[in-house]
Formats: structure tokens, C-alpha cells, sequence
């Protein structure tokens, strides 16, 4: 992305919609067209040489670049606040490559201890093998966080608010303890999207996000995305093109038309689920409610600061654990009993059984995803609809 493009003083709603692509050149068509060629034909045999020494100045082959993949790359960089972006065929992909470009045999990496159970899956059961030590820290314990860190450590991935628990992480805090290290901090933005947080204003070095969940926001994709300056760029690349875990200009395209109304979508999914996070709160068969947008919340000061909006995942603990959870997920027809999160529609599930199974039962223990947490992605149906059958459900147990 060009610096004139990026000096602009629109409003942040307004580069939701543009990005930086406005019209295309060739035609003047207002929405982004789809380039699904997987080859691209050089003008000569030297040129075709030269892009090989720089892929970046035009177009190869999809694996390395795609024109319609690049207007969403520049398009999410703008939105958080960097000069590049990588897409990535899932978010788990992102991750990987994140983590592989960084680390390798002999090194460590510090997670935040509560992540989405297929973080928890990749990085303690799969990249372990590589021979990469991760160091699982509660990343509130500043301490601890110092404490976990030494010359073998290359990188900092922290998830906040995290998966499913809602912990909040002060990114301010990890990135002043990262640079003091020389360490590369990574954020997974997925549940607040750039809208309502933005990691680079706190000094994360890389943003990563399952682009499955709110940026999409439609339940219609799988994709993942990593956004960071041109330094990173390098090895975050070689690792993409030599995986080949792209995403597909069709994916890219029904991506890029999700975020065109992410604005939108985002202040009712916050406004939504505050109103369901003060119902739960007050329901005398509910124990606890995790949202960072109630009083309650360990964090909730943290959050006033980190966050503009608090987005639309809650988690509550109910009185009769996993049976009356149970009870609930099968009475419940207005939410719909599945995983994922950020979609128009409400999803609920169990963690303890569904998202997060691949913990062990001390690390959920010690995670606070007990036997009777459910996490409800509230959505953008009638607040009163969701909110009347919960109670329906509640009601029954
Ligand atoms: N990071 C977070 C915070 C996530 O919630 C997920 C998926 C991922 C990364 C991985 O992204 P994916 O590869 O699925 O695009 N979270 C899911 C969840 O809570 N239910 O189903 C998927």
C-alpha cells in the first residue's frame, strides 16, 4: 500500500466501506472483481524472470499472489492500522505460519494460557514436535510473564478478550515486556475485530484473526489473516508461498463484501449482547457472567481502555452444571446449537466438549472452562427474541 493512500482523514466507518479500493481500473465496477486464474502470463521471458526476484510488483501465480486476495490484504492493513496483510486459508493456518516464521527447534514461545482449543491443539500437541517449547502463562500475572521468558523466547501470542473465558490481556503491557526482550508480540483480534480494538495503538507487532467469525460475518467462510509493517513481511511470506495455505479469490471476495459492513453489524452485536450479558446477570439460576461490558468483569476497567466496544461473545456458568448446560443447548431454538462465533445468527455451544476439548482437564481447570460454562455468541436477531429464549431454556432446568 502506497503512503499517499493511507494519509487520508476519513472516518474510520467510511475506510470500513472503501478500503482502499475504490473502483477498478479496467472497468469502473464498484464492487472488487473476482480473478480466479491460478497463472498469470508475463509480458516476456525477462519479465517473468524479474518477478521471480520480486513477486511483490505483480502477479505470478495465486499461491504467491492474486490480484483479487491483494484489494483484501491492503484493504484489512489499512483497517488495522499496518502496511501489510497476508491472507490465509484459515485462521489456524495464520497461526502456524506465524509462529514457524519466528520459531524453530531450541526456541520457546510464550501463550496466553486460554486460547481457542485448536490454538491449544496446534501448539501443544502438534508444534511441540518441531521442537518449539511453549511456555503457557496467565498473561494478567505480569510476573509471571516475565518470569516465563529467556534467551530462547522469539514471540508472544496472546488472544484477548480469549476463548471462551473472556479474560482480557493488556497489550500495552505485553508489548512494553516484548520490546524490552526484543520479542515479536502477536495478537488474535478475532473477537473484536479492528473496530472495537486495535493492537497496534497498544504496540502489538502482528495482528492475526480467524476471519471465519466477525470480519466475514455471515457463517459462509473459512479464512484467516495476519496484518503487520514491511519488516515482517519477508518471513511471514516465504512461510505462506512455501505452505501454500492461501485463501481462494472467491473466499477473499465474499470476505471483502462482509467487511464492507462491519461498522454496522459490530455496534449491534455490542449493543445485543450487553443487553443479554445484564439479562443472564440477573437470572437467579445463572452463577456468573463473563462479558467484558458488565461491571462484574475481572478486567472491566482494562477493557474501558482497550476496547470501544465489547463485541458479542458472552460465557456464563449455570446452577446444575453440564446436565442443565445440556438441558439448555437442546431447548434453546431461536440460538443455534453449533460452533464458530460473529456470525448475523446467535450460536451456542459447551466449550468444555465442543470448542475447547483438545484441553486437558487441568489445563481447563485451571483455565476456568468448567463442566458448566456455555458460551453464547449473541448475533443480530430482536435482543428480546434471544433474551425470551434464553429464559424459555432457563426456565426448564
Ligand atoms: N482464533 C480464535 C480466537 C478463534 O476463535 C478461532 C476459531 C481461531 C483462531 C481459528 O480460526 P479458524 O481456523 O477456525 O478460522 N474459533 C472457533 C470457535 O470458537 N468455534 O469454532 C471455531
Amino acid at each position: 500500500m502506497s503512503d499517499d493512500k493511507k494519509s487520508h482523514n476519513e472516518h474510520y466507518e467510511t475506510m470500513v466501506v472503501h478500503g482502499d479500493h475504490v473502483l477498478d481500473p479496467a472497468t469502473g465496477a464498484v464492487a472488487p472483481p473476482i480473478y480466479p486464474s491460478s497463472t498469470f502470463a508475463f509480458k516476456s521471458a525477462d519479465q517473468g524472470a524479474e518477478l521471480f526476484k520480486d513477486p511483490t510488483e505483480g502477479f505470478i501465480y495465486t499461491r504467491i499472489g492474486n490480484p483479487t486476495t491483494h484489494i483484501l490484504c491492503d484493504k484489512i492493513a489499512m483497517l488495522e492500522g499496518y502496511s501489510h496483510a497476508l491472507t490465509f486459508s484459515s485462521g489456524m493456518a495464520a497461526i502456524h505460519a506465524v509462529i514457524t516464521a519466528y520459531a524453530g527447534s531450541g526456541d520457546s514461545v510464550i501463550m496466553s494460557d486460554t486460547v481457542y482449543g485448536g490454538t491449544n491443539a496446534l501448539c501443544r500437541n502438534t508444534m511441540p514436535r518441531l521442537g518449539i517449547d511453549f511456555r503457557w502463562v496467565d498473561c494478567t500475572e505480569i510476573d509471571d510473564v516475565e518470569n516465563a521468558i529467556d534467551d530462547t523466547t522469539k514471540l508472544m501470542f496472546v488472544e484477548t478478550p480469549a476463548n471462551p473465558t473472556m479474560k482480557v490481556i493488556d497489550i500495552e503491557a505485553m508489548s512494553k515486556i516484548c520490546k524490552k526482550h526484543n520479542i515479536k508480540l502477536v495478537v488474535d483480534n478475532t473477537f473484536q475485530t479492528p473496530y472495537l480494538q486495535k493492537p497496534k495503538q497498544f504496540g502489538a507487532d502482528i495482528v492475526m484473526h480467524s476471519a471465519t467469525k466477525y470480519l466475514s460475518g455471515h457463517g459462509d467462510l473459512v479464512a484467516g489473516l495476519l496484518c503487520f509493517d514491511k519488516e515482517d513481511f519477508e518471513p511471514l511470506f516465504h512461510i505462506l508461498v512455501d505452505t501454500g495455505g492461501i485463501l481462494s479469490p472467491f473466499n477473499a471476495w465474499i470476505l471483502l463484501r462482509g467487511i464492507k459492513t462491519l461498522h454496522v453489524r459490530m455496534d449491534r452485536h455490542c449493543e445485543n449482547a450487553q443487553k443479554v450479558a445484564e439479562f443472564l446477570e440477573d437470572h437467579p439460576k445463572v452463577d456468573r457472567v463473563w462479558y467484558p461490558g458488565l461491571k462484574s468483569h475481572p478486567q472491566y476497567e482494562l477493557a474501558q481502555k482497550q476496547h470501544t466496544g465489547h463485541s458479542g461473545v458472552i460465557a456464563f456458568e449455570i446452577q446444575g452444571g453440564r446436565e442443565a448446560g445440556k438441558k439448555v443447548m437442546d431447548t434453546v431454538h431461536v440460538c443455534t446449537l453449533a460452533v464458530s462465533l460473529g456470525d448475523v445468527d446467535t450460536l451456542i455451544q459447551h466449550p468444555a466438549s465442543m470448542t475447547h476439548s483438545s484441553y486437558s482437564d487441568a489445563d481447563m481447570a485451571k483455565s476456568g472452562i468448567t463442566p458448566g460454562l456455555i458460551r453464547v455468541s449473541v448475533g443480530l436477531e430482536h435482543p428480546d427474541d434471544i433474551i425470551d429464549d434464553l429464559k424459555n431454556a432457563l426456565d426448564k432446568i
